[in-house]
Protein backbone atom coordinates (compact mmCIF):
# COMPACT_ATOMS: atom_id res chain seq x y z
CA UNK A 1 0.00 0.00 0.00
CA UNK A 2 2.78 2.20 -0.89
CA UNK A 3 4.98 3.35 -3.67
CA UNK A 4 8.58 2.40 -2.89
CA UNK A 5 10.50 4.96 -3.26
CA UNK A 6 8.03 7.17 -2.58
CA UNK A 7 10.25 10.05 -4.30
CA UNK A 8 12.26 9.34 -7.25
CA UNK A 9 14.47 11.40 -9.81
CA UNK A 10 14.90 10.56 -13.56
CA UNK A 11 16.69 12.39 -16.52
CA UNK A 12 14.22 13.88 -19.20
CA UNK A 13 13.55 11.14 -21.44
CA UNK A 14 14.00 7.88 -18.78
CA UNK A 15 10.72 5.89 -18.29
CA UNK A 16 9.56 5.28 -15.13
CA UNK A 17 7.92 1.54 -14.87
CA UNK A 18 6.09 0.88 -11.51
CA UNK A 19 5.85 -2.80 -10.70
CA UNK A 20 2.85 -3.80 -8.47
CA UNK A 21 4.29 -6.80 -6.65
CA UNK A 22 1.68 -6.95 -3.74
CA UNK A 23 -1.81 -8.61 -2.97
CA UNK A 24 -3.87 -5.89 -4.49
CA UNK A 25 -4.71 -3.97 -7.34
CA UNK A 26 -3.44 0.35 -7.15
CA UNK A 27 -3.67 2.69 -10.27
CA UNK A 28 -0.62 5.52 -10.73
CA UNK A 29 -2.62 8.46 -11.16
CA UNK A 30 -1.41 11.94 -11.24
CA UNK A 31 -2.63 14.65 -9.70
CA UNK A 32 -3.36 17.34 -12.01
CA UNK A 33 -2.98 20.26 -10.51
CA UNK A 34 0.78 18.55 -9.68
CA UNK A 35 2.72 18.25 -12.97
CA UNK A 36 4.64 20.44 -14.90
CA UNK A 37 2.46 23.38 -16.84
CA UNK A 38 3.89 22.32 -20.12
CA UNK A 39 3.56 18.06 -19.13
CA UNK A 40 0.64 16.20 -19.89
CA UNK A 41 -1.68 14.00 -17.27
CA UNK A 42 -0.76 10.93 -17.05
CA UNK A 43 -2.33 7.76 -15.38
CA UNK A 44 -2.45 4.04 -15.32
CA UNK A 45 -6.12 3.83 -17.39
CA UNK A 46 -4.94 6.05 -20.29
CA UNK A 47 -7.74 8.69 -19.66
CA UNK A 48 -7.60 12.54 -20.02
CA UNK A 49 -7.74 14.12 -16.62
CA UNK A 50 -7.70 13.37 -12.89
CA UNK A 51 -11.66 13.25 -12.77
CA UNK A 52 -11.99 11.00 -15.33
CA UNK A 53 -9.39 8.47 -13.64
CA UNK A 54 -11.46 8.59 -10.83
CA UNK A 55 -14.48 8.29 -12.21
CA UNK A 56 -13.12 5.37 -14.29
CA UNK A 57 -11.92 3.19 -11.46
CA UNK A 58 -15.14 4.12 -9.62
CA UNK A 59 -17.50 2.95 -12.62
CA UNK A 60 -15.09 -0.03 -13.30
CA UNK A 61 -11.79 0.04 -11.86
CA UNK A 62 -10.51 1.35 -15.32
CA UNK A 63 -6.68 1.82 -14.48
CA UNK A 64 -6.03 -0.60 -12.32
CA UNK A 65 -2.71 -2.48 -12.66
CA UNK A 66 -3.11 -6.26 -11.64
CA UNK A 67 -1.15 -7.81 -9.49
CA UNK A 68 2.18 -8.61 -10.64
CA UNK A 69 1.02 -6.20 -13.41
CA UNK A 70 3.35 -3.00 -14.19
CA UNK A 71 2.25 0.45 -15.57
CA UNK A 72 4.96 2.95 -17.59
CA UNK A 73 5.29 6.23 -18.09
CA UNK A 74 8.05 8.18 -19.87
CA UNK A 75 8.82 11.90 -18.58
CA UNK A 76 9.52 14.22 -21.13
CA UNK A 77 9.03 17.66 -19.50
CA UNK A 78 11.61 18.33 -16.64
CA UNK A 79 9.66 19.15 -12.56
CA UNK A 80 8.63 17.66 -10.37
CA UNK A 81 4.87 15.13 -10.68
CA UNK A 82 2.92 14.26 -7.81
CA UNK A 83 1.09 10.99 -7.55
CA UNK A 84 -1.26 8.43 -6.36
CA UNK A 85 -2.96 5.31 -6.20
CA UNK A 86 -6.63 6.57 -6.45
CA UNK A 87 -7.81 3.64 -4.20
CA UNK A 88 -5.64 4.30 -1.32
CA UNK A 89 -5.22 7.83 -1.57
CA UNK A 90 -6.45 7.96 1.79
CA UNK A 91 -4.26 5.98 3.24
CA UNK A 92 -1.51 7.96 2.12
CA UNK A 93 -0.10 6.41 -0.98
CA UNK A 94 1.24 8.71 -3.02
CA UNK A 95 4.15 9.50 -4.30
CA UNK A 96 6.76 12.04 -6.03
CA UNK A 97 9.22 11.87 -9.29
CA UNK A 98 11.58 14.92 -10.20
CA UNK A 99 12.61 14.98 -13.78
CA UNK A 100 15.53 16.47 -14.19
CA UNK A 101 17.49 17.66 -17.20
CU1 LIG B 1 -2.87 1.34 -4.09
Amino acid sequence: MAFLPKEYEVSVGETVVWRNTSGAEHTVTAYEGAVPDEADFFDSGDHDSEEAAREGWAESRAGAIPVRGKYEHTFEVTGTYEYFCIPHERGGMVGTITVTE
